[in-house]
C-alpha cells in the first residue's frame, strides 16, 4: 500500500531543477502532489523558502463561458509585459478525456513553445487529500518555479470550485451572453467572490444586458459596498480575439490595479495569512483524525463515549481529554 520512500535528494534535486524554471521537473513535481500522499510532506518543506512571491488570479464562470480562451489571452499580454506566467487549469471530470481540454490544448499551443510560460491540468477527482491539499501546492510548485503570475481556472459549479478559487489573489468571474442569467451565478455564490466581473463574447448580442444585470446585483450589497471598499469593475472582453482583442488590456491592467490595491492597503497580507491559518487548520483537522483513526483502542475516546452517554461528564470536557491525549 504505502510506496517506498523516494529518496530525499531526489526529491531537492527536483525541487532545484523547478526553480530553475525547467518545466519538466516543474511537471514531475505536480504530478507527485496529484499521486503520491507520502512525499506532498518532503515537498512541502523543500518548497516554502522559494515561495510568498507569485500573485494568484482565478477565473471561474460557466462552462463555456470562455475561461480558457481568456486565460490563454490573458497570459498573452502578460508576456507581454515579460511576466512568467503559470497556469493551472482545475478540470471537473477528468483531465485527459474531455473534448474542452483538447480544445485548450490547441488554444494554448499558441505558447508551448514559451518557456516562460507553465501549463497544468490537473482533475478533481481520484488524487490523494483531494484538491484542498493539491491546489495550495500546485501553485506552491509555480510559484517556486519564479512564476509572477500564476492564472487558476475552474468551471464555478460547486463549493469545491469556489473553494479553489479562495485561494486566488484576484478571482475574476466570468459571464457571457446566452449563458444563463446572472441570478443563478448569485444563486451559486459565485457573485460574491469576485474582484472583476468579465462579461465575455461581448461581441455576440445580449453583452449589454449581463452588464445591466450585474450592475443591478451590485446595487443590492454584498461584502464590496461598505464605504472605500473595492467595487468590482464589469469589463466587456472578447477573449476569442486574444490580446488584441476588446477589452483584454483593459483586464490586465484591473487586476494590476486590483493587486497594487491590495498591497498598498495590507489586504493582500491579510487574506494570504488567512488562506494559510484555514490550510493549516485543515491540515491539524486531517492528523488529529488520523491519531484518533489509528490509535482506536488506546485512545480513550471509546471510555469517554460511554462516560458521556451516561451523564457523568459533559461533551466539551471529553473533547478537551481527547485533544490532550492526542498530543
Ligand atoms: N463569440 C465569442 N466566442 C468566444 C469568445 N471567447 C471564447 N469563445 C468561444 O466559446 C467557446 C468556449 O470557450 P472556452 O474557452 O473553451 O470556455 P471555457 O469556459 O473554458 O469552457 P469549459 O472549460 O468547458 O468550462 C469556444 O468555442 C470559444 O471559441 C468570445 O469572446 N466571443
Ligand atoms: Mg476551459
Amino acid at each position: 500500500m504505502t510506496r517506498p520512500a523516494r529518496p530525499a535528494g531526489d526529491l531537492a534535486g527536483l525541487v532545484e531543477r523547478a526553480t530553475q524554471g525547467q518545466a519538466r521537473a516543474i511537471g514531475k513535481l505536480i504530478t507527485l502532489i496529484e499521486n503520491d500522499g507520502t512525499a506532498v510532506r518532503e515537498l512541502a518543506a523543500l518548497l516554502a523558502p522559494y515561495t510568498g512571491r507569485a500573485y494568484v488570479v482565478g477565473l471561474t464562470g460557466p462552462p463555456g463561458v470562455g475561461k480558457s480562451t481568456m486565460t490563454s489571452a490573458i497570459v498573452a499580454v502578460m508576456r507581454e509585459r515579460d511576466a512568467r506566467v503559470g497556469v493551472l487549469a482545475v478540470d471537473p471530470s477528468s483531465p485527459f478525456s474531455g473534448g474542452a481540454l483538447l480544445g485548450d490544448r490547441i488554444r494554448m499551443q499558441a505558447h508551448a513553445l514559451d518557456d516562460r510560460v507553465h501549463i497544468r491540468s490537473m482533475a478533481t477527482r481520484g488524487h490523494l487529500g483531494g484538491l484542498a491539499v493539491a491546489v495550495p501546492q500546485a501553485l506552491r510548485v509555480f510559484d517556486a518555479a519564479g512564476c509572477d503570475v500564476v492564472l487558476v481556472e475552474t468551471v464555478g459549479v460547486g463549493q469545491s470550485e469556489i473553494d479553489i478559487v479562495r485561494q486566488a489573489d484576484t478571482t475574476l468571474v466570468l459571464s457571457a451572453p446566452g449563458l444563463g442569467d446572472a441570478i443563478q451565478a448569485a444563486k451559486a455564490g459565485i457573485l460574491e467572490i469576485a474582484d472583476i466581473f468579465v462579461v465575455n463574447k461581448a461581441d455576440r448580442p445580449g453583452a449589454e444586458i449581463v452588464v445591466k444585470d450585474l450592475r443591478h446585483m451590485q446595487s443590492l450589497g454584498g461584502r464590496h459596498s461598505a464605504p472605500g471598499a473595492w467595487r468590482p469593475p464589469i469589463i466587456e472582453t472578447v477573449a476569442e480575439d486574444g490580446p488584441e482583442g476588446r477589452g483584454l488590456r483593459q483586464l490586465v491592467d484591473t487586476i494590476e490595479r486590483h493587486g497594487e490595491r491590495l498591497r498598498t492597503s495590507g489586504d493582500l497580507q491579510d487574506a494570504r495569512g488567512a488562506r494559510a491559518r484555514s490550510e493549516i487548520e485543515a491540515l491539524a483537522v486531517a492528523a488529529l483524525r488520523r491519531g484518533l483513526a489509528s490509535g482506536a483502542g488506546q485512545t480513550p475516546l471509546a471510555e469517554l463515549g460511554e462516560e458521556v452517554a451516561a451523564g457523568r461528564l459533559d461533551p466539551y470536557s471529553a473533547a478537551d481529554r481527547l485533544v490532550a491525549a492526542l498530543r
